[in-house]
């Protein structure tokens, strides 16, 4: 929407961070850049300006999980051209001075929208305030951030990642108690996402907080997996090494879990039987696991924020007000339920 020359500018910008973050973004539904030293720069920019797209740059954690997967798609299908949008997708690999650089490249840019998908919760104030400077609206999707000026980002929209923590644990009570297991004492490892983020922080508070309220529960252990499923084999099998009576793992997202799942699988265990695996996001392999007898529950993680930040960019196109935090609704699934739901999931 703003000058030619800027959009030409982002296009050069763009092309040089997707090639040189080596993001797997299709070209397709990045900005109108190609890494094709072929196609020439000036059509395709003018072409978006032409359109009078809205260009917004996406600061995306990485590609560490399958939740994060199906979020990137879900900003890629719906920022496209023919909806209005001119996305440029930068992929910080999970580092935080990734989305910091990218940050600054949007702003040089002149983007119409900034979404960040914060790495962790702390450490935004400066470029932040350089975006708030340039007068370009942050919208924060997925995670949240720690600052004391809320004026540094128009509003946020993700998971209630503390009553996510809590339904896990409360479904593990209801379990152990229909399985006549309530007054027997429990055994619990804990593998946590990425120090830091606030799906993590928020995690960790509720399963933390329920856990307590329960004398029979034990927390072994806790240790970062950093939401991969490499990692989360990892610390499973050292966990395995170091105890011989787990009888839960609390795995922070699905795709540590699959990996806590072979580590058990590994030693000769049962998942779901001997141990008991609860998760969270339910991505579609978690409802095959389950469907399969391996995980016993996964509490919902709704990744699919593109189409909620369009409309909260619509709104903010038209002047309209916006709610400054959204939760999404979310659910839990477990066994009973994991074959009949599988068809209506979404990712
Ligand atoms: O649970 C995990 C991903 O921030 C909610 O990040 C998100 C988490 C999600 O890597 O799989």
């Amino acid at each position: 929407m703003r000058k030619i020359v800027s959009l030409l500018l982002g296009v050069a910008l763009a092309a040089g961070m997707m090639t040189g973050c080596g993001s797997a973004a299709p070209a397709s539904s990045a900005a109108p850049a190609s890494s094709d030293s072929n196609a020439p720069a000036a059509p395709a920019a003018s072409a978006a300006e032409e359109k009078g797209t809205i260009v917004v740059g996406y600061a995306q954690v990485g590609a560490e999980s399958d939740w994060r997967t199906a979020n990137t798609k879900s900003f890629q299908t719906t920022f496209v051209p023919e909806n209005g949008y001119t996305l440029i997708f930068d992929d910080a690999q999970q580092k935080q001075e990734n989305q910091i650089k990218a940050i600054r490249n949007f702003i040089a840019q002149e983007v119409d929208y900034i979404v960040l998908a914060p790495v962790v919760e702390t450490g935004w104030e400066t470029v932040l305030g350089e975006a708030k400077a340039a007068g370009i609206p942050v919208i924060l999707s997925d995670r949240m951030i720690d600052v004391s000026d809320d004026t540094l980002y128009t509003c946020w929209v993700g998971g209630n990642f503390i009553k996510e923590g809590e339904d896990g644990v409360k479904w593990l009570n209801d379990y152990l108690k229909a399985q006549g297991r309530d007054n027997e004492d429990i055994n619990v490892v804990m593998l946590q996402g990425t120090i830091g983020a606030s799906a993590e922080i928020g995690r960790t508070e509720g399963v933390e907080k329920m856990l307590k309220e329960n004398p029979h529960y034990k927390l072994l252990e806790k240790q970062t997996g950093e939401f991969t499923q490499t990692k989360g084999q990892e610390v499973m099998e050292s966990f395995l090494k170091a105890y011989d009576d787990i009888d839960v793992v609390i795995a922070q997202n699905d795709n540590m879990a699959f990996g806590a799942i072979d580590a058990i699988k590994a030693v000769g265990k049962v998942p779901g039987k001997d141990v008991i695996i609860v998760s969270f996001d339910a991505v579609h392999a978690a409802f095959e696991s389950m469907i399969a007898g391996d995980m016993n529950v996964s509490v919902e993680c709704n990744p699919l924020h593109g189409p909620r930040v369009a409309e909260i960019i619509q709104k903010l196109e038209k002047g309209e007000a916006v709610e400054k935090i959204q939760y999404v609704d979310e659910k839990v699934y477990d066994q009973t339920n994991a074959e009949k739901e599988l068809p209506n999931r979404l990712y």
